[in-house]
């Protein structure tokens, strides 16, 4: 059967908005060895499996979404941040979980809080990692909301996590060790696939129907760069939602999904009952074998393989024909050119960088973005620390260095962190003595000990207060 994890929900309702619930939930992030099409690898993941769990919740909920970075394997990246693809997040930017844009990213032992309200948006979504190129490490995910008043809940009879396809592309090197140009290994749907030239078949995806039921699949593509051409034997697909907008339902035997896209279709099963091929096709694949597929199965049908074709003469999906099915006010006039202001984007390609306007984005580095310095001599530490359970080195030393770097450039605290992950040390019962001091903050309670060392080589008493588990160490300004 399809397997989805559904993450342990903890759903209350609130007293202020009508209808809205909180939906909570801890989100484990951590290295498994995972073997989705057979091959065996190690793998970031949240939940401990691939996809990763779905993430489920109503119209106008909120989500309240602790992520834990439980990190160990260094040969894949150790820091972590989430993004929720497809949320406007309007006035909740830190939640959008972009790393050095709108967050620094967590590092081992820390967890984060997602807080963030989905007002007026409902459909088909998806989470991924958005550190560096973690999510091909495996940290990706769907992300459904639904709409309790869905207008096209006539159109069909089934819609829970049994629905939901995720597509996937999947490698097998890690996401540090990629070539210039990475090609895929294999195709994952739900979690499952083949790969070309293995030894053993393992089994692929099944998704069951009952005969007379008409389904909400919700198609995602969780790829790192593939896109697929999807299509089920012997089924016609109706389009009725495409990335969270309803549109009016059009029928289409094929659709292209590209890397990000979502697309809710209607499957009538109304065909005898049997086995039919899943297919989802990336650029130059073929369903030989076994790849690139999932099994569509009837309710009384054989558990073997199907032995249908393919339509010869498809009917594709062509996006200019998909119609929102409440047409939204456009402003300006609606034809090319013709917006209020008009803004071009040239996008060019030089010296492998991809260029808009001849400008490339430039990550922060140095104590300009994120206190990058900082939090990698942190990570350093961290990491003798899970190795050795207590640092190998001079941490004071250590972080003495540090903190002078950080005075020298006269970082703003307040501009760096995060106030929602401060935890000022003070002198006890001089509170306002903490405007004398930048606050550094040593993520995790692990580095309690650290700045306790600190603090006492410096005369200082070092004490925590704050809800989250980090830490701040003050250094007295010059
Ligand atoms: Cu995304």
């Amino acid at each position: 059967m399809l397997s989805h994890t559904t993450l342990a929900f903890l759903v209350t309702s609130s007293a202020t908005v009508a209808l809205a619930a909180v939906v909570s939930s801890d989100i484990h992030i951590t290295n498994a060895v995972l073997a989705p099409d057979g091959f065996s690898r190690d793998t970031v993941v949240a939940g401990g499996v691939f996809p990763a769990p779905l993430i489920k919740g109503n119209m106008g909920d909120e989500f309240q979404l602790n992520v834990f970075d439980d990190l160990t394997d260094s040969a894949m990246d150790l820091a972590t941040s989430i993004h929720w693809h497809g949320f406007f997040q309007k006035t909740t930017n830190y939640a959008d979980g972009v790393s050095f844009v709108t967050q620094c990213p967590l590092i081992p032992g820390n967890s984060y809080l997602y807080d963030f309200s989905v007002p007026g948006q409902a459909g088909t979504f998806w989470y991924h990692s958005h550190f560096a190129n973690q999510y091909c490490d495996g940290l990706r995910g769907p992300f459904v909301v639904y709409d309790p008043n869905d207008p096209q809940a006539s159109l069909y009879d089934v819609d829970d996590e049994t629905t939901v396809i995720t597509l996937a592309d999947w490698y097998h090197y890690l996401s540090t060790n990629a070539p210039a140009i990475p090609q895929p290994s294999s195709t994952l749907i739900n979690g499952a696939g083949r790969y070309s030239g293995a030894t053993t078949n393992p089994d692929l995806t099944v998704v069951g129907v009952t005969a007379g039921k008409r389904y909400r699949f919700r198609v995602i593509n969780i790829a790192c760069d593939s896109y697929f051409v999807f299509s089920i034997d012997g089924h016609q697909l109706t389009i009725i939602e495409a990335d969270g907008q309803s549109t009016q339902p059009l029928v289409v035997d094929t659709l292209q999904i590209l890397a990000g896209q979502r697309y809710s279709v209607v499957l009538n099963a109304n065909q005898s009952p049997d086995n039919y091929w899943i297919r989802s096709i990336p650029a130059g694949g073929t369903t030989t074998g076994g790849l690139n597929s999932a099994i569509l199965r009837y309710d009384g049908a054989n558990a073997t393989d199907p032995t249908t074709s393919a339509k010869t003469s498809p009917v594709a999906l062509v996006e200019t024909n998909l119609h929102p099915l409440v047409a939204s006010a456009v402003p300006g006039t609606h034809s090319p050119g013709e917006a209020d202001i008009n803004i071009n984007l040239a996008v060019t390609a030089a010296n492998g960088l991809f260029l808009v306007n001849n400008q490339s984005f430039t990550p922060a580095t140095g104590l300009d973005g994120c206190p990058y310095e900082l939090w990698k001599k942190l990570h350093e530490i961290h990491l003798e620390q899970v190795k050795n359970d207590k640092p190998s080195f001079d941490v004071v030393g250590t972080l003495t260095t540090v903190f002078q770097d950080i005075q020298r450039h006269g970082v703003d605290p307040k501009s760096d962190f995060a106030e929602g992950w401060m935890c000022p040390i003070y002198k006890k019962g001089e509170r306002s003595d903490i405007a004398n001091y930048r606050p550094i903050t040593l993520l995790n309670t692990d580095y309690k000990l650290l700045t306790k060392a600190l603090a006492v080589n410096l005369g200082r008493e070092a004490s925590c207060r704050g809800a989250r588990s980090s830490i701040t160490f003050a250094w007295p300004k010059q």
